[in-house]
């Protein structure tokens, strides 16, 4: 049996070498306090301690409405900043941490949600997502991080469309303007969801190390800087003991070939 913990807003299951992270205020959307933050605080560090890759998804009818505006509204400008600072650190533990994490996203995937689904590194939306940053019309600003990383994922020109307009994208916009990289049928995200950080999780952990933490900050660099960067990563990777036993392996025919999507 997995073992399942809970600590008030998430739930947490380990479903064999993959932790399972629920956002768990279905009552309120999954709407995310300073106590939730948290309690995501703690299970990520829980699950980079014991799982080779997490799965986060909400529970009820939403992944996540974003920050729980009911406690932002009596916030001075200085603990929003530290609200706000406290986001990008956990979120940061997610982005830049140990492990791969695959968001499964139903429902409303709104604000701080939608910066909570940026932080992973996989996201895999069922058809009945739907993603909006709604800070303009709630006269706030992102804080979460998404004027980077929803920012990066999407373009400046249609987040600020989102933003000013409050436009909302569908699941399937969602997939066209690369939000989410797999689109699924409705209630069937998590086990998607689970499949890839399965996979992601029997990666060398050096190579999810180093795909996690240097291609992103590659792409903040100059293309020079880049290059550079990438051919030490890549033959720090490539001389390790483990690259050459999985290189081995694949010259002497122990492993499956690549094949075509339509022939697997
Ligand atoms: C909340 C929140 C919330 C719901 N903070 N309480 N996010 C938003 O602007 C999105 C606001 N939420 C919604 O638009 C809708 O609630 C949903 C589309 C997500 C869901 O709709 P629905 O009809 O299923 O639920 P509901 O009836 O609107 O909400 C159920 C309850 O959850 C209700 O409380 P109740 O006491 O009346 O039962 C809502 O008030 C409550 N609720 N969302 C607090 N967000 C780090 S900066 C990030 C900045 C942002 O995230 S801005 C975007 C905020």
């Amino acid at each position: 049996m997995p073992a399942v913990a809970n600590a008030g807003f998430v739930t947490y299951e380990l479903r064999g070498p993959v932790a399972h992270i629920g956002l768990n205020r279905p009552e309120k959307r999954n709407a995310i306090s300073d106590a939730f933050v948290e309690a995501i605080a703690e299970v990520v560090a829980r699950a980079e301690s014991e799982a080779r890759a997490a799965v986060i998804y909400g529970h009820g009818g939403h992944f996540c409405a974003g920050l729980d505006l009911a406690e932002h509204v009596t916030k001075s400008a200085i603990e929003g900043v530290r609200g706000s600072r406290r986001w990008h650190e956990v979120f940061s533990k997610i982005e830049f941490g140990a492990i791969p994490f695959v968001s499964a996203l139903h429902g409303a995937v709104v604000g701080g949600g939608l910066e909570l689904a940026a932080s992973t590194h996989i996201r895999v939306a069922d058809r009945t997502a739907f993603f909006a940053l709604p800070e303009g019309q709630r006269g706030i600003f992102v804080g979460g991080g998404g004027s980077v990383r929803v920012a990066r994922l999407l373009g400046t020109a249609r987040m600020m469309d989102m933003m000013l307009t409050g436009r909302v994208l569908s699941a399937e916009e969602g997939e066209r303007c690369s939000l989410v990289q797999y689109l699924v049928e409705p209630g069937t995200a998590r086990e998607k969801a689970h499949e890839l950080a399965e996979i992601a999780a029997s990666n060398a952990e050096i190579s999810n190390y180093a795909i996690i933490h240097a291609l992103p900050r590659i792409q903040d660099m100059s293309k020079e800087d880049g290059l550079l960067v990438e051919s030490f990563v890549s033959a720090i990777t490539a001389t390790s003991p483990e690259a050459e036993k999985r290189l081995r392996d694949f010259l002497e025919k122990r492993v499956a070939r690549l094949r075509a999507p339509d022939q697997t």
